[in-house]
This record gives C-alpha cells, structure tokens and sequence, in this order.
C-alpha cells in the first residue's frame, strides 16, 4: 500500500496534525510524519517533495498556521495530490492559512480542508488511495455505514427525549 506524507510547518502543529494521522491509523494507511517547513528549512521541504513519489507515497497532507506556504511549495515539486490543513496559529484565527493555501493559482492545486480540518485530510487522502485499492474501499464504506449507524441511534434517543412531533 503507499504511504501518506504528513508534513507540518512546525512541531507546534502536532496536536492538530494527530487528527489526520489517527484518521489514516483507522484504515491502516501507512504515514510518514515529518516537520517541514516552507520558510526556515525551504531546501529539506523541497527534497522531500522531489522523492516523496519515487520513495512509494501517494498523498502528501500539509498543515500549516500562518502566512502557510508549505502545500503549495509541495504541490510545486510534486505531482502528486497535495491536502493543505490550515492551522489556526492564533492572531487571524486560521483565515491566513486558510487563504493561502485555498488561494492557489491555476496550474498547482491544492486540495484545501477546513482551519484544524486534519482529520478531514486523513479520510480524504484515504478516498484516494482506495480508488487503486479495493480493500481500502470497502473500509471505507463500512466506515461510512458505522457512522449512519451512530447518527441514527442519537436521532432515535432526541426524538424519544423530546417528542417525534406527533405530541407525544
Ligand atoms: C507556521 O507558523 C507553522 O506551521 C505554525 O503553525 C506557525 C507557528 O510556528 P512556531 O512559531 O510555533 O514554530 O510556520
């Protein structure tokens, strides 16, 4: 199976970034976490990127706070699909990162979630790699119908606890 970079602007992103990495834990996707970053260490950012597909990744996920750079610098170095994570690094509340990573210009994209969304990247570098993978695939639909599972129990406990509008 490939592997999923995830790479970070600094450790300080770490506790935000756990989300991707457990969601990409769930389906036993194997990760490669690494700080990397786009401004203090722009040339160890840039030879990751370079390797990342000839070593047997598949997706690269990129979190970073601030005036963040660091996906779109992947995504210039790499074909392969590239997930920006805005981090909220405080000051503009992540709409900072948020801009510059969802802001790219045509020809390099990235494929931005929501400020702190890592476990949103995590399940979506999943979706791709299940498309070359049918065990991935049908990981991913059972997860899916578990998660129904769960929100049709909490619907049935608020509609007993409140009424199914019928006036009982
Ligand atoms: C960004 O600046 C990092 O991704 C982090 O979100 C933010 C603050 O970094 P530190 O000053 O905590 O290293 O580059």
């Amino acid at each position: 199976m490939k592997t999923v970079g995830v790479v970070m602007g600094s450790a300080s992103d770490a506790p935000v970034m756990e989300g991707a990495v457990e969601a990409l834990g769930e389906f036993g996707v194997p990760v490669e976490v690494r700080v990397l970053s786009a401004h203090r260490t722009p040339d160890d950012t840039l030879e990751f990127a370079r390797a990342a597909a000839g070593r047997g990744m598949g997706v690269l996920i990129a979190g970073a706070g601030k005036a963040a750079h660091l996906a779109g610098v992947l995504a210039a170095a790499t074909s392969l699909p590239v997930i920006g994570v805005p981090i909220d690094s405080g000051g503009l509340g992540g709409l900072d990162a948020l801009l510059a990573m969802a802001q790219m210009p045509p020809g390099v994209p990235v494929a931005t979630v929501a400020v702190d969304g890592a476990r949103n990247a995590g399940l979506l570098a999943v979706r791709i790699l299940a498309l070359a993978d049918d065990d991935l695939a049908a990981g991913l639909e059972k997860s899916r119908q578990a998660m129904a599972t769960k929100v049709r129990a909490a619907d049935e406990e608020i509609r007993s606890r409140y009424g199914a509008g019928d006036g009982s």
